[in-house]
Formats: C-alpha cells, structure tokens, sequence
C-alpha cells in the first residue's frame, strides 16, 4: 500500500507487504493492529500485535504498524502487551468473549491497568485509543454495551485522577464481529493538545439520553513525537450539537462527516497547530455499515480531500444505530529532508 515504510509514525500496509515490513523495521516497531479475520501463520513474536477480526471491505487484511525511534522496548503485564521508545509508548489488550459480562466492570479494569502501567513506566498521558467491541448494540440489564463501555471508561478515568476534558485523548469506538474486545493505544511522555469542535457537543459533556457518563474522548488531538507533528482526529460522525443528523440518508451523512473533520482541521489551523494541506500526509479510515456504501463516501472523500490520502475501508456498526459511517484521520508533517 505504502512504496516505502520508514519514519515514525502510522503506516497502512497490505497483507502481501506485512511479512517483510515487520521484519525490517523490526527494532523500530512500536505495535501493529491486523484488520481482518486472523492469520494464524503471521509471525508477531513479542510485538504488541492484534487481530481486530472485521470485515475489510473488498480486500485482504489491511496492517495498521506504528514505528517510533529505535531501539523500542518491548514487555507485557498480565493481558497488556507494549513496546516503547523515549517518547511514546504503544500498546494493546484483548479482552477474552468469555470474560465479557458485566461489561463496564471490565472495561473500568482494564483500563486502570493501563492507567497504572503508563504511570509507573512515566507515559502518564493517553493520547489516542482504538476501542473495537463485538456486539456493541447487546442489551445488557437495560443498559447498552456501548453505554456500559463509556460507564467503565469514565470511571477508570476519574479513579486514576485525569481530568475528564483536558486529559481525554483522541479516540474510535466501533463494532467488531463476535468475539474478543480489542483496544489499542499511544501514549506519551508529554501532554498533547485536544482540540473540541465548535460544531458539537464535546463528547464527554453529551447529555444523559446517551449513557449515565458520557464518553472521554476529545475530537482530536494534536501531538508531536519523533520529529513529526501529527493530528489524531478521532472517529467523526453526522453529529450535530450532540444530535444524530440524516437518518437513513447516507449521501447527506457523509458530508455531514465531512463538515467535521474540516472544523476539527480548521480548529488545528487556527490554534497554530498544524496546517492540514497538500503537504500534509493524510491516512484516512472509514467504518460503514455496510460494504455497498463505499461507493458514495469514497467519491466525497475525493473530492473534499483528493486522491491522495490512504484510505482504510472497514465494515463495522457504530455506537448509534442511526449512524452509517465514521471516518477518522491521522495527518502528519514531516521535516523536510
Ligand atoms: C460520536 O461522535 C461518535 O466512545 O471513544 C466516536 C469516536 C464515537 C470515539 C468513543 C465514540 C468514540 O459520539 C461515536
């Protein structure tokens, strides 16, 4: 996918690359997530690596591979595997489907034991965080598994003393087929700057109808690691204030969708953060519902933002039923050579 891979930061990278790629870069690799049912013959050894088993649309499976400045280190602590360079720490858990009940105690769980080994090994600040739950729409005791998902998040936040708005880091939450839970996330020595979108509710002040604590997320997060300025814009939706907008309507929620990932953008511009254009390298992943959209996001994507950003096409459900699609971004600016 990518002609070359080097220089830190996110890579996409196709099945037929992956092999030689992990093998390269080996003492640089911070982490990989696989997107696509698992392929028991990939050789991962100690990498922080996991399968996220999600239909890729039209194609094989499609490696997310993070590289930070070498050499990394690499350990894991009970599920949380991770690896680390002097700046940023890479890491991920899988959650058993058979440890699954109760979802907000074990979610509350986890992410204190990511809380505490970040803090501990000096990563205190979570920067950006991948959350990918089989069935996310199960009712569990009334309350949704999305809902019991932010619950746990909130609270494992708030017991390890961060700040529900200035700490909250860039994130996804989506469906994955059934099965494990998979997070993933970057973490770093230093603070980056969240970034709200003035066309929406910051997400962790939602009102009640979406869940008892709403979820800790910021719109996007700017960050600067390894020589590189990068903006992790988080999952964006057809949100308006806090409300879904368009149902049924695919054509209008993309460009919906699109009117926000440009106010985040604009809000990063304006605070002197990064300026995303041409020069900017743009890595772009897109959750549909179902496959058949494809068509009609892709031929928005290009015309808002060219044809040249990368772009990752996954099947899966987002949180709000009525939701179609989520796009979320990473643009980065590399030094000039
Ligand atoms: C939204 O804007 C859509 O719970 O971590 C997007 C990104 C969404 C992250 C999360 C949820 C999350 O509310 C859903």
């Amino acid at each position: 996918m990518q002609d070359t891979v080097a220089g830190t930061g996110l890579h996409y990278v196709g099945a037929p690359e992956i092999t030689a790629v992990l093998e390269d870069q080996a003492r640089s690799l911070l982490g990989c997530l696989g997107f696509g049912a698992p392929d028991p013959e990939l050789a991962t050894g100690d990498l922080p690596f996991a399968w996220v088993d999600i239909p890729v649309v039209g194609a094989q499976p499609v490696f997310e591979v993070w590289l930070g400045t070498a050499p990394v280190r690499r350990a894991r602590r009970g599920a949380l595997r991770f690896a680390r360079d002097e700046q940023v720490l890479f890491g991920c858990v899988e959650i058993d489907a058979d440890l699954q009940s109760d979802y907000d105690a074990v979610i509350y769980r986890e992410y204190c034991a990511i809380f505490d080994c970040l803090d501990e090994l000096g990563y205190p600040n979570l920067i950006r965080a991948w959350h990918y739950l089989p069935d996310i729409h199960l009712d569990e005791h009334r309350l949704g598994r999305y809902k019991r998902f932010s619950l746990g998040r909130h609270e494992a936040f708030v017991a390890k003393g961060r700040a529900i708005s200035r700490d909250a880091p860039a994130a996804s939450a989506v469906g994955k087929r059934p099965g494990n839970t998979v997070i993933g996330f970057l973490a770093a020595t230093r603070p980056g700057t969240p970034i709200e979108n003035p066309r929406q509710v910051s997400a962790y002040s939602y009102p009640a109808q979406y869940g008892p604590r709403g979820p800790t997320f910021s719109r996007a997060l700017f960050t600067a690691w390894g020589g590189v300025a990068q903006l992790y814009i988080s999952g964006t939706a057809s949100i308006f204030g806090h409300s879904s907008r368009h149902q049924g309507d695919p054509q209008a929620q993309t460009a919906e969708t699109i009117l926000n990932l440009r106010s985040v953008m604009r809000e990063a511009r304006d605070h002197g953060l990064i300026d995303v254009c041409a020069e900017t390298d743009t890595l772009i992943k897109v959750y549909l519902r179902r496959p058949e959209l494809k068509t009609v996001v892709e031929a928005q994507l290009r015309q808002a933002f060219g044809a040249d950003p990368q772009t990752v096409w996954l099947q899966a459900d987002i949180c709000r039923s009525e939701l179609l699609l989520e796009i979320e971004v990473v643009c980065s600016t590399r030094p000039q050579a």
